[in-house]
């Protein structure tokens, strides 16, 4: 794969760390899918790749925000992303808009990505659908600025969520399609998607993804919910008419309520249904709210903490945009003298 070897002397060589590159949009309250999915995920990764993830801004426009929240949550994000364990020394943290070579690359790119190809995204057409008063054509060339994201700091690997493997299938077509037309310039990224936590349902509608921007509370539960409002909202969470606690076929929302347990206690799927045998349904949703809040509690608890410095927040961006820049200029300047701008 594109692993650089990297020779220190004859007997020992070392590999070059992969880069990994993320982001969330600081588009509502982060739910436990955005946490199981991504950024509890991305807390493993510290030590073994050379990590970037971002706060997208950006693409959180593609949707109407009120700027007073857009900014609130741009802090609140990145808190949550130090809060769930990123170590700022480790990891390049940084907000997309402090670094304009995403929307540099992502004009380039955009004439290297064919409109049929976006219209057939799926994330296009469910945002369409819930914002048809502004379909407007950041949210449909949407994909073309994450593949920006990625592209810009020569990335190896994506770690997402399922419903992102679409954009970064179309984000490997825009690398492979330019390498061709000119000649290798960008590593073309793979997705990397963990088995557990890939995919969190809404505990309202549970052949839903659950999702940060869905109007009703009770189909989300976001990493910063009081222990009352998470147990109360498992409470009520959607199941079926059965009683037994299995993963079967069909029963969606305790399908889901089990994965979302097992993610955060490490048993499989038999173990939960061994622990919950002979009992109903009240008491497994109620191991499963404490549980989560349980878990949920020292990431509240440093959010908070570093809510309250803003100073240190305000640094985390300055820094990790300075390094971000200094890697994205790079690529930009590459893609530039491929395309034939005049260089100065
Ligand atoms: P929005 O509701 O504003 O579209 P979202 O909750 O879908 O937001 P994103 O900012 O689009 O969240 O996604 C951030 C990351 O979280 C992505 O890697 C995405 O795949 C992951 N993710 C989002 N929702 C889920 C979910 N329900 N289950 C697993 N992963 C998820
Ligand atoms: N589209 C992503 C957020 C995102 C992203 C990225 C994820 C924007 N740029 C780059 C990974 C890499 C989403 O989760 N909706």
């Amino acid at each position: 794969m594109n692993t650089e070897i990297l020779t220190q002397n004859q007997e020992t060589p070392i590999e070059k760390k992969k880069t990994i590159f993320s982001g969330v949009q600081p588009s509502g309250n982060l739910t436990i899918g955005n946490y199981l999915g991504a950024i509890k995920n991305w807390t493993d990764l510290q030590d073994k790749y050379n990590c970037i993830y971002c706060v997208v801004d950006m693409h959180a426009i593609t949707v109407r925000q009120v700027p007073a929240e857009l900014r609130r949550r741009t802090y609140e994000t990145l808190a949550v992303y130090i809060a769930a364990g990123l170590d700022p020394e480790k990891n390049t943290l940084f907000v997309q808009s402090h670094v304009p070579a995403h929307a540099v690359l992502a004009w380039d790119l955009n004439c290297f990505t064919m409109f049929g190809e976006l219209n057939r995204m799926t994330q296009f057409k469910d945002k369409s659908a819930k914002n048809a008063d502004n379909i407007n054509a950041g949210l449909f060339t949407y994909p073309v600025l994450m593949a920006a994201d990625i592209l810009l700091y020569q990335t190896d690997l994506v770690p997402v969520g399922q419903d992102q493997r679409q954009h970064l299938e179309l984000a490997r077509d825009i690398a492979v399609r330019f390498n061709n037309t000119f000649s290798d310039t960008f590593i073309v990224p793979e997705a990397y998607i963990q088995k557990t936590g890939m995919k969190i349902m809404s505990l309202a509608e549970p052949t839903k993804k659950m999702s940060k921007s869905d109007a009703n509370p009770n189909a989300s539960v976001a990493i910063l919910d009081s222990k009352d409002d998470i147990i109360r909202k498992f409470k009520r969470a959607v199941t079926d008419s059965d009683t037994v606690v299995r993963y079967a076929e069909g029963k969606d929302g305790i399908n889901n309520l089990m994965s979302i347990y097992s993610c955060f206690t490490g048993k499989d799927y038999s173990e939960i249904e061994r622990e919950f045998d002979g009992k109903g349904y009240g008491d497994f949703k109620l191991a499963v709210g404490e549980t989560v809040a349980d878990s949920l509690a020292p990431i509240r608890e440093k959010f908070d903490a570093l809510m309250k410095d803003k100073k240190y927040l305000e640094e985390v961006m300055r820094s990790g945009a300075d390094a971000a820049q200094r890697i994205a200029a790079k690529t930009v300047s590459k893609v530039h003298r491929k395309l034939g701008y005049v260089g100065l």
